[in-house]
């Protein structure tokens, strides 16, 4: 596939996905959103890549779903629309995603930071679910993310009030992981990408689908989860390698089996 709306490439064992509709503020339209998880897809099947950065530019991630395209939809026609099912193909996929977010992440751009792994700001990234002002609500998760990364007050008044976060304010309220000067975000997504792209590739993907378990289950089955998988984990050679690496005081080799 051959994408109009993103760039795409990799660094070393980091998969790359840049929203390329600048004119728009990156708005996500059906079109990008599908090349966008074609690219994620083919990263996250890749065994070459070992974590990926989603990011924009340095004036907006994504100023949310194309209103323009949105605006003349029905219930129906969205039900039928792809569109849903690229968010949750998203939800499945295996390999980390780091978000590296400058400027406006707004609506659907706020949501789609929200479902990644881990984000990185630019100090001027602003957050926010601006769609009360067009007479509706997040529809991809921001009631639901939002309330869980920022607590339910604050959450109203983002949901309500279309209130946007400064970068200080998304860290402040841990919604982030790390703020940086416009000049390095990129720089320092691509590095955390690295590194958690050069550790143990299994228990990588299943420590994501741990840490995932615990928003998406109730305590009890979330530890029987996290067991289950830690349990599995004994089956892989890179446990036996790491172990054994430690023991005799060298670096481990992973080989992801
Ligand atoms: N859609 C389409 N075009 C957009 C856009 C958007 N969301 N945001 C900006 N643009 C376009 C503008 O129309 C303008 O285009 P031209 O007029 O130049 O052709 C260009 O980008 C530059 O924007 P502005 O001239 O407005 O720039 P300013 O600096 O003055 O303002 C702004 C920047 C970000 C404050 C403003 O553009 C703005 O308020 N944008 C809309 C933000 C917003 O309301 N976002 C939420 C949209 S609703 C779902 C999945 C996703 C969603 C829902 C359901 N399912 C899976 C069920 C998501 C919904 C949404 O995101």
């Amino acid at each position: 596939m051959t994408y109009e709306h993103i760039l795409t490439r990799s660094e070393g064992k980091v998969g790359i996905a840049q929203l390329n509709r600048p004119k728009a503020l990156n708005a996500l339209n059906r079109e990008l959103m599908a090349e966008l998880i074609d690219a994620l897809t083919q990263f996250d099947t890749d065994p070459a890549i070992g974590c990926m950065v989603i990011t924009g530019n340095e004036r907006a991630f994504a100023a949310g779903a194309d209103i323009k395209q949105m605006a003349g939809a029905t219930p129906v026609s969205m039900l039928d629309n792809p569109f849903i099912d690229y968010w949750d193909r998203l939800r499945r996929l295996n390999k980390p995603i780091i978000a590296a977010v400058s400027g406006f992440a707004l609506g659907g751009g706020c949501e789609l930071v929200m479902a990644c792994d881990m984000i990185i700001a630019s100090e001027t990234a602003q957050f926010g679910q601006p769609e009360i002002n067009i007479g509706v609500i997040p529809g991809a998760g921001g009631t639901q993310r939002m309330t869980r990364a920022v607590g339910k007050t604050l959450a109203m008044e983002i949901v309500l009030n279309g209130r946007f976060l400064t970068a200080a304010e998304a860290l402040h309220h841990g919604l982030v992981n790390h703020v940086y000067p416009v000049e390095v975000y990129l720089e320092e997504a691509i590095k955390l990408a690295q590194q958690i792209a050069n550790r143990a590739p299994v228990a990588v993907r299943l420590g994501k689908e741990a840490v995932n378990a615990a928003d998406e289950m109730f305590l009890q089955a979330g530890l029987a989860h996290e067991r289950r998988l830690f349990y599995m984990l004994f089956a892989t050679e890179d446990q036996k390698e790491g172990m054994d690496a430690f023991i005799s005081k060298r670096p481990a080799n992973w080989q992801g089996k």
